[in-house]
């Protein structure tokens, strides 16, 4: 499909999932569906966990309800698609948390630099009452929190130099996730930062417009990124999770059965997702290793350089005692 193909299906299907639909979850041969989008194409873990829930609600629920996901961008950034989300005009969005961080000040905590020691403490967090308590956080923003995905550790990718010291950062062109705590944490870091669409990224990279990004191996390898910037340097800066969230107008509009269809599914996807995530991540480093993408790790005194510069971010992005709490008992959950 051409870029231009795609913009105006986009256009169109933005236009038809709001005409006439105010209010959101749409009925097609009498099977109530929401709508849920996702920046990631179809064989990705997200998009895929999503297309699981819908299998189970509509077995559980006789084909009464399901759920369609509009995945590859196809209705946009995840970031402004949240306002739908809370106006009720979408149902559901699968996001990065980071898309959260000016909404919902408590989700911030999980994008932190350098805070989760490996996957394992992560998933300890989100599955007990911490992870809980976050996504509680956002009902009074509109939003119901249905379930944590993995997103693996973020590191940065270059076109030319590799980041083997913190000196290597000095103003370092790099795209960075569209908020704010990104762009103090690269300032931070000596860099450049730009905060540009995901989907703008490849572009921007094979562009000039900027000469670094940094996400995690699946994104990498699924938006070809590692073409135009072919080193990829473990910098294993944050860990921040994906969530889908759904529009709590949408989920007032439901049964009381139906919501506990739909919880059901969501927890049941998140053993799927995990799944499917590790094998990706596997597959694609052999993948990626054969493309000729060098990684470079680094020094174990150069992580703790680039975790001290960092340190600034949690005072002016967590500092309020609740997100201050919840750091505490993070770094205490061994
Ligand atoms: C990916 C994430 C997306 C998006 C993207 C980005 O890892 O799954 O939701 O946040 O990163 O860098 O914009």
């Amino acid at each position: 499909m051409t870029r231009g193909t795609r913009i105006l299906i986009g256009m169109v299907t933005i236009l038809a999932l709001l005409a006439g639909n105010a209010g959101a979850i749409d009925t097609t041969d009498g099977m109530r569906t929401l709508r849920s989008a996702d920046v990631h194409p179809d064989d990705y873990p997200t998009v895929q966990a999503v297309q699981f829930m819908n299998q189970q609600i509509q077995k559980t629920s006789g084909r009464k309800l399901g759920i369609r996901v509009f995945s590859s961008g196809l209705l946009g950034d995840e970031g402004p698609l949240l306002q739908l989300v809370q106006s009720g005009e979408l149902d559901m969005n699968r996001v990065s948390i980071q898309a959260l961080d000016s909404i919902a000040p408590l989700s911030r905590v999980f994008s932190l630099p350098y805070l989760f020691r490996d996957t394992e403490h992560l998933h300890k967090v989100l599955d007990g009452p911490i992870g809980q308590e976050v996504l509680d956080s956002l009902a009074s923003k509109g939003l119901i929190g249905l379930a944590y995905y993995d997103a693996g550790i973020r590191s940065i990718y270059t076109v030319k130099k590799p980041i083997l010291k913190l000196e290597d950062m000095k103003d370092l062109n790099i795209r960075v996730q569209p908020s704010e705590m990104s762009l103090m944490v690269f300032d931070l870091l000596g860099a450049r930062p730009v905060r540009l669409p995901f989907a703008q990224t490849a572009r921007a990279l094979n562009n000039d417009l900027v000469e670094a990004a940094e996400n995690n191996l699946p994104s990498y390898s699924s938006t070809e990124h590692y073409k135009y910037a072919p080193i990829f340097s473990l910098t294993r800066h944050t860990m921040s999770p994906e969530v889908l969230v759904m529009s709590k107008i949408s989920w007032d509009k439901l049964s009381q059965s139906e919501q506990v269809m739909l919880r059901k599914a969501a927890r049941e996807s998140v053993a799927v997702m995990r799944d499917m995530w590790q094998q990706r991540e596997e597959r694609v480093e052999a993948t990626l290793k054969l493309a000729g993408v060098k990684f470079n790790e680094l020094p174990k005194e150069q992580i703790a350089r680039f975790t001290a510069a960092v340190q600034p971010v949690y005072a002016r992005y967590a500092s309020d005692p609740q997100q201050q709490n919840l750091i505490k008992r993070i770094r205490a959950i061994k």
